[in-house]
């Protein structure tokens, strides 16, 4: 309760509560904490990093208000999924958490594990509840953190996603925590661009939540194959037209959304194509709360997409062209 009013009093006197938003949600993703995939633990600083507390007040000085935070199951709990937490994980994850909350901000807490542990899927979904259960607990009076139930479930059964889905709305529910939003992703990446056809649009409509706070989550990337890793965009375009069939479903099902993760390169057409994209999601915020961009983070260099301040390309190049589409 005390830590819900200070949050409170941080949003109302904060710079964040007075700028005109178009969209809920201007986010980035933050990402290092999960880096040394296959690693565990790894060692701090050299497999895997933590955020830059100083590049999170930059963020908020331009507007962002969402952090998704990337980190590693294996790292908070390395035993099993109901085993004892690792303190000093934890304890990060918590630091970042609270910083980025008192000052305002959403917090997303966002296991990076494409519905695996250990390189297995899960299909412990009992087990998959207490973890949620476990971790929603630490967090449950603090109405700025959401809940991701994990990062782009792919290759798997559709029927497992689903109830991966609903043990943890479950879990963070019987946790105490009734207040916070619960983002659920889907399999084949969790892409917007084949919710529907890829079937998690008709799986996932079913996924029932007590406090009626899921927020979709979806990802969209604009280069050929959608997986992120071309600097070049299919067209202008492409954003918005990935997006539609998604934007239908979210419209017909009474439901909402949010873009998890999407980038593009320094190009006059990727800037054409997020400015679209954006634009479109603006002029249908009825479904969509937002998007986070991928991504920032201490590590990420050159790497076209890192928007981290001061250094990173798309902090120069593409920030100053999206953020009147989120906060005006
Ligand atoms: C937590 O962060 C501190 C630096 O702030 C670091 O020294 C420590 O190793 C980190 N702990 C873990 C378990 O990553
Ligand atoms: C972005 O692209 C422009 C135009 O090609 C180029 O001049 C500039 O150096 C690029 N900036 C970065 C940070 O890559
Ligand atoms: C598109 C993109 O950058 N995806 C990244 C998502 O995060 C994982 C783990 O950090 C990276 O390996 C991917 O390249």
């Amino acid at each position: 309760m005390r830590f819900e009013l200070l949050a409170t009093i941080a949003l109302a006197s904060s710079a964040l509560a007075q700028q005109k938003r178009k969209l809920q949600w201007f986010g980035i993703n933050e990402s290092g904490a999960e880096f040394g995939e296959g690693t565990y633990p790894g060692i701090f600083g050299k497999h895997y990093i933590w955020y830059d507390l100083n590049t999170i007040d930059q963020f908020i000085a331009q507007g962002v208000n969402m952090f998704r935070l990337n980190f590693a199951m294996e790292r908070l709990t390395p035993n099993t999924l109901t085993g004892a937490y690792d303190a000093g994980y934890l304890g990060n994850l918590t630091e970042q958490v609270n910083h980025i909350t008192q000052k305002g901000a959403y917090a997303m807490i966002q296991p990076h594990n494409y519905g695996r542990f250990y390189s297995n899927i899960i299909t412990d979904t009992a087990g998959f509840k207490k973890w949620w259960q476990n971790l929603a607990a630490k967090f449950k009076d603090n109405h700025l953190v959401v809940f991701d139930t994990n990062n782009e479930y792919h290759d798997m059964d559709q029927t497992l996603v689903f109830n991966l889905n609903q043990a943890a709305i479950d879990g963070v529910r019987a946790a105490g925590a009734t207040t916070q939003y619960i983002t659920p992703e889907g399999n084949s990446w969790s892409g917007a661009w084949t919710w529907v056809s890829s079937g998690n649009g008709a799986s996932l409509l079913k996924l029932k939540d007590p406090s009626n706070k899921l927020i979709y989550q979806m990802h969209q990337y604009l280069d050929t194959d959608g997986s992120g890793s071309h600097p070049e965009c299919v067209s202008t375009t492409i954003f918005k037209e990935r997006l539609q069939a998604a934007t239908k479903w979210l419209k017909d099902n009474k439901k909402v959304g949010v873009i998890g993760e999407y980038a593009g390169g320094n190009n006059t057409q990727c800037i054409s194509a997020l400015q679209d994209g954006l634009k479109y999601m603006g002029d249908n915020a009825d479904v969509w709360y937002g998007a986070i961009w991928w991504a920032a983070g201490p590590w990420w260099a050159d790497y076209v997409y890192s928007m981290e301040p001061t250094t990173g390309p798309a902090w120069k190049t593409v920030l100053p062209k999206i953020k009147s589409y989120f906060v005006s």
